[in-house]
């Protein structure tokens, strides 16, 4: 289980770096960065989808499971990159979209080319809804919608049947009912692990399983579509899948792999079986509650973030795997906004929140995760109007909520605060032209404060956020107690201190954050004890190694140690 010990960085190559000056990041890019990487100490690169795709969804819609799109480079970089990584001790895992392929895999342009092609059974197709013609309004077969806005429908002209996509119409989902299809997707899989690859993230993983029955689900009032997540949702046969492909695949492979299942609903109770390490299933979940805190019934319904629910969510989660599986932590990846504009200070506090924030979720018992970008503490993007935005699941929101009569400027102002594009903008490396992404015309716009936020300025200040990750990642790979230390929550009810301990053997950390822009006082049990204790860890550059203060500064954040008689 070398991956409790790692930190994972995420790449969405598409914005990570340019090499070849067409305005979209690409391997070459990726290549000339790993300096960084290796600066910051991570163990692990998980690269999103870099397979050929006609990028309805930036690479989630797969037409080629083993190659790579021209737009990133070719199977000779991607080898090249690989043992790159190798070389310096890092690791790589890739991106496995398998609950949908493109509408252009040659999978499914054979299933749509007949009813009797023998790939039909490949996917979902049922007929129109009985007494209905297809093309009729509500003629879908089931009255789910789908992810991004609409139907989880779409009907195929030619024979008169619909085929179901839980995502965009240019998804449609695999039918992992079809034995066939399950031999295809495990034959792939061992076909990059013998390339060389660490593992897998296993994009809507508990996604896959659906009940055949597909049952309509219910509408609630005022609403078109229903929520067919009861049918699909860790479905049936999700428990048999996920060990048929630790069968399939990993048993017995020469390489220790890494298996992390993106699995939106999750539960406590779930993940536990997921990731029991005796059932062989994932090493570990992404779970979705803390990145929903501040969302009502869907995501653009916009709410307050409430320290207290952070705290409840988040030790829920850390009990309930604490004997059993394991976590995974992150704030963000290339679905969510930034973490600092979403529960830190991106004005004032712009650093001192990045790095409390940062803090806090490395300090919990679990494997890390960064996000690129993450690491200089990078702000939400600027959208000025609709046609800033590149992501589907924006312009699609967009459209259907206008379209019903919303107003334009309150939808506009959701998206900014939760489209996905807010962590889709290039990385700055730096304060030259275009941010040192591209010599061409960036895919979609820089984020116009990359003159002061950029990696090579935050390079140069020991008190920026970067230095602070970097901090973090090693105080990891020193301290036994990050990683195996058992965790106890304190002061649940406080509105602006996050604290909590973490014990491991005859050592014990003291994790205090003050997640607000005021000075608090803190009382920790067993203060006297503390206060002999060491500062391994603070946010605020003046803060002395061997002074203990029970005050917080605005945002600050401390990690102390002390040695526990056992007795
Ligand atoms: O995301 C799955 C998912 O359900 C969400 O994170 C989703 O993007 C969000 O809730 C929409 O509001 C994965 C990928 O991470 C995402 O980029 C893909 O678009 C999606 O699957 C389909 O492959």
């Amino acid at each position: 289980m070398w991956w409790r010990d790692a930190v994972l960085y995420q790449v969405y190559p598409r914005s990570f770096a340019d090499g070849d000056g067409d305005g979209i990041g690409d391997l070459a890019g990726l290549a000339s960065h790993l300096d960084h990487l290796a600066w910051l100490g991570v163990d692990v690169v998980w690269l999103s989808p870099v397979y050929p795709s006609p990028q309805d969804d930036n690479g989630y819609d797969i037409s080629d499971y083993q190659d790579i799109d021209p737009a990133f480079g070719t199977l000779a970089e991607f080898d090249a990159l690989l043992a790159a990584l190798h070389g310096r001790g890092m690791r790589l895992v890739m991106d496995l979209v398998v609950n949908h392929t493109s509408d252009e895999h040659p999978w499914f342009t054979a299933a749509r080319s007949s009813p009797d092609s023998p790939y039909r059974d490949w996917y979902w197709w049922r007929p129109p809804r009985a007494g209905l013609t297809a093309g009729e309004p509500g003629a879908e077969p089931t009255n789910w919608e789908s992810v991004f806005s609409g139907p989880a429908w779409e009907l195929d002209e030619a024979s008169g049947e619909y085929y179901l996509h839980l995502f965009s119409r240019k998804q449609p989902d695999l039918n992992w009912e079809n034995p066939q299809v399950r031999a295809a997707i495990h034959s792939m899989m061992r076909w990059w692990l013998d390339r060389g690859v660490d593992g897998f993230r296993m994009d809507v993983i508990n996604f896959i399983s659906k009940d055949p029955g597909l049952p309509d689900a219910q509408v609630a009032a005022g609403a078109s579509y229903g929520d067919g997540s009861l049918a699909f949702l860790n479905g049936p046969r999700i428990h048999e899948y996920l060990a048929e492909i630790h069968r399939e695949v990993f048993a017995g492979r020469p390489q220790a792999v890494l298996t992390v299942g993106e699995m939106p609903g999750v539960t406590v109770e779930d993940a536990r079986l997921f990731t029991d390490p005796a059932r062989a299933e994932v090493d570990m979940v992404f779970q979705f509650e803390h990145t929903s805190l501040d969302q009502g019934d869907t995501k653009w319904d916009v709410r307050p973030f409430v320290l207290q629910d952070l705290k409840k969510s988040l030790g829920r989660w850390q009990e309930g795997l604490a004997e059993v599986g394991w976590n995974s932590l992150y704030w963000g990846n290339h679905d969510q906004p930034r973490v600092v504009s979403r529960y830190g200070d991106d004005g004032e506090h712009r650093t001192r929140s990045a790095k409390a924030l940062a803090t806090l979720l490395h300090l919990h018992r679990g494997t890390p995760y960064v996000y690129q970008g993450e690491e200089i503490g990078m702000r939400n993007a600027t959208f000025a109007g609709i046609e800033d935005f590149r992501d589907l699941e924006s312009l699609n929101h967009y459209a259907e909520a206008v379209g019903r009569g919303e107003d334009p400027d309150a939808v506009l102002a959701a998206l900014r605060l939760m489209s996905r594009d807010n962590a889709r903008t290039p990385i700055p490396w730096d304060a030259s032209q275009r941010a040192g992404f591209t010599t061409g015309t960036p895919w979609i716009g820089i984020n116009p404060d990359f003159a002061e936020v950029n990696v090579a300025a935050e390079r140069a200040d020991e008190g920026s956020v970067l230095h602070h990750y970097r901090r973090l990642v090693a105080l990891r790979h020193q301290e036994p107690a990050v990683v195996h230390g058992d965790f106890t929550m304190l002061l649940p009810e406080d509105e602006q201190v996050y604290a909590f301990t973490r014990r491991h053997g005859d050592v014990e950390l003291l994790v205090l954050v003050n997640v607000s822009g005021q000075e608090v006082a803190v009382e920790v049990p067993d203060e006297e004890a503390w206060s002999r204790s060491r500062l391994v860890l603070g946010t605020v550059d003046d803060a002395d190694g061997s002074a203990w203060t029970p005050a917080l500064r605005p945002w600050e954040a401390r990690v102390h140690r002390r040695l526990v008689t056992v007795g």
